[in-house]
Protein backbone atom coordinates (compact mmCIF):
# COMPACT_ATOMS: atom_id res chain seq x y z
CA UNK A 1 0.00 0.00 0.00
CA UNK A 2 1.20 3.20 -0.68
CA UNK A 3 2.10 6.40 1.77
CA UNK A 4 -0.91 7.91 3.40
CA UNK A 5 -2.39 10.83 1.62
CA UNK A 6 -5.16 13.59 1.33
CA UNK A 7 -6.31 14.72 -1.54
CA UNK A 8 -8.41 17.81 -0.63
CA UNK A 9 -12.13 18.54 -1.75
CA UNK A 10 -12.90 18.87 -5.13
CA UNK A 11 -9.58 18.70 -6.25
CA UNK A 12 -8.59 18.06 -9.91
CA UNK A 13 -8.29 14.45 -10.84
CA UNK A 14 -4.78 15.25 -12.94
CA UNK A 15 -3.59 16.83 -9.07
CA UNK A 16 -1.40 13.40 -9.01
CA UNK A 17 0.35 13.34 -5.09
CA UNK A 18 3.53 12.01 -5.20
CA UNK A 19 3.29 7.77 -4.44
CA UNK A 20 0.31 8.21 -6.57
CA UNK A 21 -2.14 5.65 -7.12
CA UNK A 22 -0.64 4.82 -10.63
CA UNK A 23 0.91 2.91 -8.16
CA UNK A 24 -1.93 0.94 -7.03
CA UNK A 25 -3.43 -2.24 -8.01
CA UNK A 26 -6.90 -2.12 -6.19
CA UNK A 27 -8.62 1.02 -5.33
CA UNK A 28 -12.11 0.99 -3.00
CA UNK A 29 -13.46 3.90 -3.25
CA UNK A 30 -16.38 4.41 -0.40
CA UNK A 31 -19.08 6.98 -0.77
CA UNK A 32 -19.77 9.00 1.75
CA UNK A 33 -22.45 11.33 3.64
CA UNK A 34 -22.67 12.27 6.86
CA UNK A 35 -20.60 9.64 7.74
CA UNK A 36 -18.28 10.71 10.61
CA UNK A 37 -20.35 7.81 12.87
CA UNK A 38 -20.09 4.82 11.07
CA UNK A 39 -16.61 5.43 8.47
CA UNK A 40 -13.94 5.16 10.67
CA UNK A 41 -14.85 1.15 12.06
CA UNK A 42 -15.15 0.68 8.07
CA UNK A 43 -11.87 2.25 7.17
CA UNK A 44 -9.98 0.26 9.67
CA UNK A 45 -11.47 -3.23 8.72
CA UNK A 46 -10.84 -2.75 4.91
CA UNK A 47 -7.49 -1.14 5.97
CA UNK A 48 -6.76 -4.57 7.63
CA UNK A 49 -8.30 -7.25 5.37
CA UNK A 50 -6.23 -5.48 2.35
CA UNK A 51 -2.92 -5.40 4.02
CA UNK A 52 -3.12 -9.12 3.82
CA UNK A 53 -4.01 -9.34 -0.01
CA UNK A 54 -0.52 -9.76 -1.66
CA UNK A 55 -1.47 -6.84 -4.21
CA UNK A 56 -0.89 -3.12 -3.41
CA UNK A 57 -4.25 -1.32 -2.80
CA UNK A 58 -5.42 1.92 -1.33
CA UNK A 59 -8.88 3.41 0.09
CA UNK A 60 -10.52 6.27 -1.22
CA UNK A 61 -13.51 8.59 0.47
CA UNK A 62 -15.16 10.56 -1.64
CA UNK A 63 -17.14 13.58 0.45
CA UNK A 64 -20.23 13.71 -1.12
CA UNK A 65 -20.59 17.68 0.32
CA UNK A 66 -20.91 16.22 3.66
CA UNK A 67 -21.67 18.78 6.89
CA UNK A 68 -20.17 16.91 9.58
CA UNK A 69 -16.60 15.82 10.49
CA UNK A 70 -16.69 12.90 7.53
CA UNK A 71 -13.64 14.50 5.98
CA UNK A 72 -11.34 14.71 9.37
CA UNK A 73 -12.57 11.40 10.10
CA UNK A 74 -11.06 9.72 7.32
CA UNK A 75 -8.28 12.17 8.06
CA UNK A 76 -7.40 10.97 11.42
CA UNK A 77 -7.30 7.26 10.19
CA UNK A 78 -5.11 8.35 7.24
CA UNK A 79 -2.33 9.69 9.90
CA UNK A 80 -2.26 6.63 11.85
CA UNK A 81 -0.91 5.03 9.03
CA UNK A 82 -3.70 3.72 6.71
CA UNK A 83 -3.50 4.23 2.87
CA UNK A 84 -6.95 6.45 2.19
CA UNK A 85 -7.25 9.74 0.87
CA UNK A 86 -10.37 11.97 0.48
CA UNK A 87 -12.12 13.27 -2.46
CA UNK A 88 -14.43 15.76 -2.64
CA UNK A 89 -17.92 15.63 -4.79
CA UNK A 90 -19.90 18.65 -4.56
CA UNK A 91 -22.65 16.84 -6.51
CA UNK A 92 -25.60 15.07 -3.94
CA UNK A 93 -25.75 11.56 -4.46
CA UNK A 94 -24.42 8.37 -3.70
CA UNK A 95 -24.63 7.57 -7.59
CA UNK A 96 -22.63 11.09 -8.39
CA UNK A 97 -20.06 10.02 -5.34
CA UNK A 98 -19.29 6.71 -6.99
CA UNK A 99 -18.88 7.75 -10.78
CA UNK A 100 -16.41 10.86 -8.96
CA UNK A 101 -14.29 7.91 -7.53
CA UNK A 102 -14.51 5.78 -10.60
CA UNK A 103 -13.54 8.34 -13.34
CA UNK A 104 -10.34 9.59 -11.58
CA UNK A 105 -9.08 6.67 -10.66
CA UNK A 106 -5.35 5.31 -11.91
CA UNK A 107 -5.70 1.92 -10.37
CA UNK A 108 -5.64 -1.63 -12.51
CA UNK A 109 -8.88 -2.39 -10.30
CA UNK A 110 -11.81 -0.59 -8.86
CA UNK A 111 -14.78 -1.13 -6.67
CA UNK A 112 -16.90 0.51 -4.41
CA UNK A 113 -18.71 -0.25 -1.37
CA UNK A 114 -20.62 1.74 1.74
CA UNK A 115 -19.40 3.04 4.40
CA UNK A 116 -21.59 0.72 6.83
CA UNK A 117 -19.44 -2.17 5.34
CA UNK A 118 -23.23 -3.93 4.92
CA UNK A 119 -20.81 -6.41 2.63
CA UNK A 120 -17.85 -7.69 4.79
CA UNK A 121 -14.60 -6.81 3.55
CA UNK A 122 -13.79 -10.63 3.26
CA UNK A 123 -15.76 -10.39 0.32
CA UNK A 124 -13.25 -8.28 -1.73
CA UNK A 125 -11.72 -11.39 -2.26
CA UNK A 126 -14.00 -13.03 -4.27
CA UNK A 127 -14.43 -9.98 -6.55
CA UNK A 128 -10.92 -10.40 -6.99
CA UNK A 129 -10.69 -13.58 -7.88
CA UNK A 130 -13.32 -12.85 -10.64
CA UNK A 131 -11.35 -10.08 -12.10
CA UNK A 132 -7.95 -11.72 -12.36
CA UNK A 133 -10.02 -14.47 -14.31
CA UNK A 134 -10.78 -11.35 -16.55
CA UNK A 135 -14.81 -10.40 -15.51
CA UNK A 136 -14.27 -6.65 -16.09
CA UNK A 137 -17.55 -6.22 -14.04
CA UNK A 138 -18.17 -7.70 -10.99
CA UNK A 139 -21.55 -7.56 -9.10
CA UNK A 140 -22.14 -8.39 -5.51
CA UNK A 141 -24.97 -9.76 -4.74
CA UNK A 142 -28.06 -10.44 -2.11
CA UNK A 143 -29.84 -12.99 -4.51
CA UNK A 144 -27.99 -15.53 -6.29
CA UNK A 145 -26.98 -18.96 -4.78
CA UNK A 146 -24.68 -19.20 -2.31
CA UNK A 147 -25.86 -15.57 -0.90
CA UNK A 148 -26.49 -14.60 2.79
CA UNK A 149 -29.19 -12.36 3.85
CA UNK A 150 -27.92 -11.86 7.80
CA UNK A 151 -30.25 -9.03 8.73
CA UNK A 152 -32.74 -8.16 6.39
CA UNK A 153 -33.33 -4.78 5.51
CA UNK A 154 -37.10 -2.92 6.88
CA UNK A 155 -40.06 -4.18 5.30
CA UNK A 156 -40.75 -1.01 3.61
CA UNK A 157 -37.22 -1.22 1.59
CA UNK A 158 -38.13 -4.86 0.64
CA UNK A 159 -41.04 -3.87 -0.49
CA UNK A 160 -39.52 -1.35 -2.72
CA UNK A 161 -36.77 -3.37 -3.61
CA UNK A 162 -39.42 -5.76 -4.79
CA UNK A 163 -40.96 -3.12 -6.92
CA UNK A 164 -37.84 -1.74 -8.39
CA UNK A 165 -37.02 -5.49 -9.48
CA UNK A 166 -40.12 -6.12 -11.10
CA UNK A 167 -40.04 -2.77 -12.88
CA UNK A 168 -35.96 -2.93 -13.89
CA UNK A 169 -36.53 -6.33 -15.93
CA UNK A 170 -35.33 -5.51 -18.93
CA UNK A 171 -32.35 -3.08 -18.11
CA UNK A 172 -31.12 -5.76 -15.55
CA UNK A 173 -31.18 -8.93 -17.57
CA UNK A 174 -29.60 -11.91 -16.19
CA UNK A 175 -28.21 -9.86 -12.91
CA UNK A 176 -30.92 -10.62 -10.09
CA UNK A 177 -29.42 -8.13 -7.15
CA UNK A 178 -28.38 -4.78 -9.32
CA UNK A 179 -28.44 -2.97 -6.13
CA UNK A 180 -25.91 -4.55 -3.70
CA UNK A 181 -23.68 -1.66 -2.59
CA UNK A 182 -19.86 -3.67 -3.47
CA UNK A 183 -19.42 -3.45 -7.40
CA UNK A 184 -15.94 -3.97 -8.39
CA UNK A 185 -14.33 -3.47 -11.97
CA UNK A 186 -11.20 -3.39 -14.29
CA UNK A 187 -9.91 0.05 -14.54
CA UNK A 188 -10.97 0.67 -18.11
CA UNK A 189 -14.52 -1.05 -17.82
CA UNK A 190 -14.94 2.05 -14.95
CA UNK A 191 -14.06 4.58 -16.92
CA UNK A 192 -16.54 3.77 -19.99
CA UNK A 193 -19.26 2.90 -18.16
CA UNK A 194 -18.89 5.94 -15.43
CA UNK A 195 -18.04 8.25 -18.14
CA UNK A 196 -21.27 9.12 -19.29
CA UNK A 197 -23.58 8.34 -16.52
CA UNK A 198 -26.19 10.59 -16.36
CA UNK A 199 -28.03 8.79 -13.05
CA UNK A 200 -26.45 10.56 -9.47
CA UNK A 201 -28.72 9.12 -6.71
CA UNK A 202 -29.42 5.62 -5.62
CA UNK A 203 -30.89 3.79 -9.00
CA UNK A 204 -27.33 5.01 -10.50
CA UNK A 205 -26.49 0.83 -10.13
CA UNK A 206 -29.10 0.08 -12.59
CA UNK A 207 -27.40 2.52 -15.21
CA UNK A 208 -24.72 0.46 -14.60
CA UNK A 209 -25.64 -2.26 -15.45
CA UNK A 210 -27.98 -1.39 -18.18
CA UNK A 211 -24.33 0.45 -20.08
CA UNK A 212 -22.17 -2.61 -18.85
CA UNK A 213 -24.73 -4.54 -20.90
CA UNK A 214 -24.86 -2.50 -24.02
CA UNK A 215 -20.82 -2.00 -24.15
CA UNK A 216 -20.69 -6.15 -24.42
CA UNK A 217 -18.46 -5.63 -20.86
CA UNK A 218 -18.17 -9.47 -19.42
CA UNK A 219 -20.16 -9.29 -16.22
CA UNK A 220 -20.66 -11.57 -13.52
CA UNK A 221 -22.62 -11.16 -10.68
CA UNK A 222 -21.02 -13.37 -7.16
CA UNK A 223 -23.32 -14.03 -3.83
CA UNK A 224 -21.98 -12.37 -0.65
CA UNK A 225 -23.25 -12.17 3.04
CA UNK A 226 -25.08 -9.35 3.30
CA UNK A 227 -26.38 -7.64 7.23
CA UNK A 228 -28.21 -4.32 6.87
CA UNK A 229 -26.76 -1.53 8.82
CA UNK A 230 -28.70 1.06 11.22
CA UNK A 231 -28.30 4.18 10.38
CA UNK A 232 -29.01 4.20 6.41
CA UNK A 233 -29.06 7.61 4.64
CA UNK A 234 -32.12 6.17 1.91
CA UNK A 235 -34.99 8.35 2.98
CA UNK A 236 -37.79 6.39 1.61
CA UNK A 237 -39.78 9.58 1.02
CA UNK A 238 -37.47 11.58 -1.20
CA UNK A 239 -35.27 9.23 -2.23
CA UNK A 240 -38.10 6.87 -3.01
CA UNK A 241 -39.33 9.51 -5.03
CA UNK A 242 -36.16 10.16 -6.92
CA UNK A 243 -35.99 6.28 -7.61
CA UNK A 244 -39.13 6.26 -9.40
CA UNK A 245 -38.05 9.40 -11.22
CA UNK A 246 -34.69 8.11 -12.33
CA UNK A 247 -36.79 4.74 -13.09
CA UNK A 248 -39.06 6.48 -15.59
CA UNK A 249 -36.28 8.86 -16.85
CA UNK A 250 -33.93 5.63 -17.72
CA UNK A 251 -36.68 3.44 -19.56
CA UNK A 252 -37.06 6.33 -22.13
CA UNK A 253 -33.44 7.38 -22.24
CA UNK A 254 -32.74 3.38 -22.70
CA UNK A 255 -35.86 2.74 -24.88
CA UNK A 256 -33.76 1.51 -27.94
CA UNK A 257 -31.38 0.01 -25.23
CA UNK A 258 -29.64 -3.37 -26.56
CA UNK A 259 -27.67 -6.13 -24.38
CA UNK A 260 -24.70 -7.47 -26.69
CA UNK A 261 -25.15 -10.78 -27.03
CA UNK A 262 -22.09 -12.88 -25.54
CA UNK A 263 -21.60 -14.46 -28.42
CA UNK A 264 -20.48 -11.04 -30.36
CA UNK A 265 -17.85 -10.30 -27.31
N1 LIG B 1 -28.18 9.37 0.91
C1 LIG B 1 -26.99 9.62 0.38
N2 LIG B 1 -26.01 8.72 0.54
C2 LIG B 1 -24.84 8.99 -0.01
C3 LIG B 1 -24.67 10.20 -0.72
N3 LIG B 1 -23.45 10.22 -1.13
C4 LIG B 1 -22.86 9.11 -0.70
N4 LIG B 1 -23.71 8.33 -0.01
C5 LIG B 1 -23.32 7.04 0.61
O1 LIG B 1 -23.98 5.93 -0.01
C6 LIG B 1 -23.97 4.83 0.90
C7 LIG B 1 -25.36 4.31 1.05
O2 LIG B 1 -25.46 3.44 2.12
P1 LIG B 1 -26.64 3.53 3.17
O3 LIG B 1 -26.85 4.93 3.62
O4 LIG B 1 -26.33 2.54 4.24
O5 LIG B 1 -27.91 3.10 2.31
P2 LIG B 1 -28.65 1.69 2.28
O6 LIG B 1 -27.68 0.63 2.67
O7 LIG B 1 -29.14 1.58 0.87
O8 LIG B 1 -29.77 1.81 3.27
C8 LIG B 1 -23.36 5.35 2.19
O9 LIG B 1 -21.99 5.08 2.19
C9 LIG B 1 -23.63 6.85 2.07
O10 LIG B 1 -22.79 7.64 2.86
C10 LIG B 1 -25.71 11.14 -0.87
O11 LIG B 1 -25.59 12.20 -1.47
N5 LIG B 1 -26.86 10.79 -0.31
MG1 LIG C 1 -26.58 0.52 4.42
Amino acid sequence: MHSPHTERRDAPPTASPPGSLSTVDLELVIPAYNEERRLARTLLALADHLRQLPLRSALRVIDNGSSDRTAECADRIAARGVPVTVTGCSRRGKGAAVARGMVTSRARWVGFCDADLATPAAAVDDALALLQDGHQVVIGSRRCHGAELKVRQPLVRRLGGAGFRLLTRRLSGPIADTQCGFKFFEAGAARRIFADITTVGFAFDLEVIARARALGLALQEFPVAWSDQEGSSFRPLTDGRRVARDLWRLHRSLAGFQPVPEAAR
